[in-house]
């Protein structure tokens, strides 16, 4: 069912605690962890705590939620005391989607160049 955890998903894993990341925020309905492959001297994903597979449809079924993760983006950018960051949901395959449970990158600290690759 929409927003259940789904048990082959690595990110509902990391939810659960059962893979360790490193977790840098967490709210009730949201957690916010290091990339485990940064491509920014700051990459953090943030992710809602209830699994949907990407970002349309997280935004369908919940766009309070959705209000959720995009708030949770500005905290980390806060913390990390970043001026500028892009926040980033790769989505589909051909736009490098590699991981089924809606992830948004925050990604800061050096210029980030536009368009991307
Ligand atoms: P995307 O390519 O947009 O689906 O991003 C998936 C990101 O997830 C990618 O940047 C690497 C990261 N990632 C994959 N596996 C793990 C993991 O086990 N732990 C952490 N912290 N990040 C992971």
């Amino acid at each position: 069912m929409a927003g259940e955890p789904q048990e082959d998903c690595l990110f509902c894993k990391i939810v659960a605690g059962t893979i360790p990341a490193t977790i840098v925020r967490q709210t009730d309905t949201t957690v916010a962890f290091r990339d485990i492959n940064p491509q920014a001297p700051t990459h953090v994903l943030i992710i809602p705590k209830a699994h949907y597979e990407n970002a349309a449809a997280l935004a369908a079924a919940d766009p309070g939620l959705t209000a959720d993760v995009i708030r949770e983006a500005q905290a980390v950018a806060d913390e990390e005391k970043l001026d500028s960051h892009r926040l980033v949901f790769n989505t589909g395959s051909g736009a490098g989607q590699t991981v089924w449970h809606v992830h948004g990158h925050v990604l800061g600290g050096r210029g980030l160049e536009w368009p991307p690759g």
